[in-house]
């Protein structure tokens, strides 16, 4: 059993792995930068280190002064929530230096997803769906070329080290496929130190399906369902749903089997991501996999009632997954919505400041995963993201009336948000009937 677990990292997700701890008695450390003295994650742990200045580089980025503060403090292991140093596998690496239990997915697990045209090979030879394309990884121009013509225009050209958008480009035809190549290829050196390519067949408008897996330490793997997180805005998402409206239960077994394949193929533990694209003619191919546990996890805990923070811990622990597959009944709709403090009106800069008041709603079926508090200073150096709205309903239609009511009785005074944005989202008929695919935010708030 851990006695003490680290969580290394801040806002609204350190707050919500303190809570798991708690309730499972396990004594929690947070860690926080000089900007982040008065943060909420800072004052509920039941301790707290500083571990350097406001720059995420200098504090929640900075191994050294984490794995001092573990050490310090004799914690048996560290929480990475999500971004910072939850996929660095030089930390984990660290961690077990140390001695020290970091919760999630090995050193080479997070290696060999992170790098994306393996991940895509891994999973062709486990007979994962994935998008007509190369399966061994390009280097040059030229030769991507010749393999663009065997796929056929469009494509898109795709960096092994990429995600989130970087070092992506689509080719409409061999005219512009070398320039594109080298853009491309050069924003990945740039970026992340890594020349290496695939190429696959561009899907127009896809939506964007993924699949929550658990995985234990004895080969047990479980999917809880998909979420449908087509509604992005520059690789951001901004409303995240399950179960998703493009899916029959027949296709969901599919794609869930799927996902259990591609976690079972690589020999995965902890909670993990399986992210698919579904195509017009609803064929889905596997995109990549997430080795954390992601922003939109809330979803998938209300419709299928499990704690994925308590089963990361107690995967981690060394326990078999507390639930069988069979035991999985998905019930009704989830919905979240993803609070920034951000200008939709001036190209959604960030709005950092102080909070005067807040006021959070609450009721049956609704959530709020935040550390925002009333006089709050949101610090200018992290993300915008302040909190997430998370409500669940019967169906689909209860869901949205829920989110919109709760919308409308949540206050955060003295900085502007995205509320009034996801607002127009939540009454928008494309939404509502369900017709929600990639381009629905640059088609419909151009
Ligand atoms: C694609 C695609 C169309 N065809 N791949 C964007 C981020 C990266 N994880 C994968 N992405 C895409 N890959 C092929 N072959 C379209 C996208 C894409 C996208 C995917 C999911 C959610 C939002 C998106 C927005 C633009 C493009």
């Amino acid at each position: 059993m851990f006695r003490k677990i680290l969580i290394a990292n801040r806002g609204e997700i350190a707050v919500r792995i303190i809570r798991a701890c708690r309730e499972l008695g396990i004594k929690t450390v947070a860690v926080y930068s000089e900007a982040d003295r008065e943060a909420l994650h800072t004052q509920l742990a039941d301790e707290a280190v500083c571990i350097g200045p406001a720059a995420a580089a200098q504090s929640y980025l900075n191994m050294e002064s984490i794995l001092s503060a573990c050490i310090a403090t004799k914690a048996d292991a560290i929480h990475p929530g999500f971004g910072f140093l939850s996929e660095n596998s030089r930390f984990v690496e660290l961690c077990e230096k140390c001695n020290i239990t970091f919760i999630g997915p090995s050193a080479a697990m997070i290696d060999k997803m992170g790098n994306k045209s393996e991940a895509r090979k891994t999973m062709m030879e486990a007979g994962v769906p994935v998008v007509p394309g190369t399966k061994e990884a390009v280097y040059d121009a030229r030769r991507g070329k010749e393999l663009a013509e065997q796929i056929g225009y469009p494509v898109m050209i795709k960096a092994s080290s990429g995600g989130g958008g970087k070092g992506m480009r689509v080719s409409e035809s061999p005219e512009d496929f070398e320039e594109n190549f080298k853009v491309a290829q050069l924003e990945s050196v740039r970026g992340f130190a890594d020349n290496t390519m695939y190429i696959e067949k561009y899907v127009q408008d896809p939506r964007h399906i993924e699949f929550q897996i658990i995985a234990d330490k004895f080969g047990n793997v479980v999917q809880l369902g998909e979420r449908d997180c087509s509604i992005q805005r520059h690789h951001q998402k901004v409303i995240e749903e399950s179960p998703s409206v493009a899916l029959t239960p027949e296709l969901r077994e599919e794609m869930g089997a799927a996902a259990v394949r591609a976690a079972k193929a690589v020999g995965y533990e902890s909670a993990g991501t399986i992210e698919f694209l579904l195509d017009k003619n609803k064929n889905f191919y596997f995109m990549e996999m997430n080795t954390r546990i992601q922003v939109e996890h809330p979803v998938t805990e209300m419709v299928s009632g499990v704690d994925l923070i308590k089963e990361m811990i107690s995967i981690a622990q060394g326990n078999p997954l507390s639930v069988k597959q069979e035991e999985i009944h998905l019930q009704g709709h989830a919905i979240e919505c993803r609070i920034n403090a951000e200008d939709p009106e001036h190209n959604f800069r960030p709005c950092p400041g102080v909070i005067r008041q807040v006021h959070l709603p609450g009721g049956k079926g609704v959530r709020i995963d935040t550390a925002v508090y009333s006089g709050y200073e949101i610090p200018p150096y992290y993300d915008s993201m302040i909190a997430k709205v998370i409500v669940h309903g019967r169906d689909r239609s209860e869901a949205v009336d829920k989110m919109r009511s709760t919308l409308g009785e949540l206050i955060i005074d003295g900085v502007t948000t995205n509320v009034d944005f996801q607002y127009e989202i939540l009454n928008n008929e494309d939404f509502q009937s369900g017709d929600i695919t990639t381009d629905f935010i640059p088609k419909h708030f151009a």
